[in-house]
């Protein structure tokens, strides 16, 4: 019984570290930016979102992940992109995936794994981009650096994870947004656990609290939930 307990208690740890991977760290509803910093252009807070100017890039003050995400929606039919910035050390100088409509006709169609301000084309080897299995008006959109020379994008509401070598890693470690048109962000994510703005329920604080508390009392947790 022992031996058992203590197995349930090692997979109950494996399972909360994968779970709780990514948390809402600011919703965007407070009307302040004071939280980031905008490197390039403006950035604003209007509805409870979060967008900016054309080319503009922020980066959240004082944060580092290896994983963020938001969800990403299209607003309007010109051209307009949604990037997530990673390994920021300054604008020529980061990892920059962005979702873009590149049809101009309001629905996100493809993902370009850029570097710098939506300028260099060659931050990975081999394609540059991927397209949508179809086209989207909004999704949750991650991105992940696997500390393997590699980086995955995850697009929710296709389902498609792409990952790709990058050419060389970036020195930087900032994490931020990137804006072009009228496309609008909510609830940026990352494995950073800093919460600015969170949201009343996210399930991932509290089981990690309970990480925290004890494994013993997650172990026992686990083994009485009914099946
Ligand atoms: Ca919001
Ligand atoms: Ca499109």
């Amino acid at each position: 019984m022992r031996a058992f307990h203590q197995s349930m208690i090692a997979i109950a740890a494996i399972a909360v570290s994968t779970q709780a991977s990514a948390t809402v760290v600011d919703n965007f509803n407070d009307g302040s930016t004071s939280a980031w910093t905008a490197q390039s252009g403006t950035i604003t807070e209007v509805g409870g979102a979060f967008s900016g100017s054309n080319m503009s890039v922020a980066t959240l003050n004082g944060a580092s992940a290896t994983k963020i995400g938001v969800n990403a929606k299209s607003s309007g039919d010109s051209i307009q992109y949604v990037a997530l910035v990673m390994n920021y050390e300054s604008l020529t100088n980061n990892l920059f995936v962005k979702m873009q409509d590149n049809n101009s006709n309001g629905k996100f169609d493809r993902v370009f794994m850029y570097s710098g301000n939506n300028y260099s084309y060659s931050a990975v080897q081999g394609y540059n981009y991927f397209d949508l299995s179809f086209e989207i008006e909004e999704s949750f959109f991650e991105l992940t650096d696997n500390l393997d020379g590699t980086i995955s994008v995850f697009v929710e509401e296709t389902g498609q994870t792409v990952t790709r070598s990058l050419v060389s890693p970036f020195s930087g470690t900032g994490i931020g947004l990137g804006f072009y048109g009228g496309a609008t962000v909510d609830n940026f994510y990352t494995n950073g656990g800093l919460a600015l703005e969170p949201v009343a329920a996210v399930p991932a604080p509290a089981a990690l609290g309970l990480f925290g508390l004890g494994l013993l009392g997650l172990g026992a947790r686990v083994r009485r939930r009914p099946a």
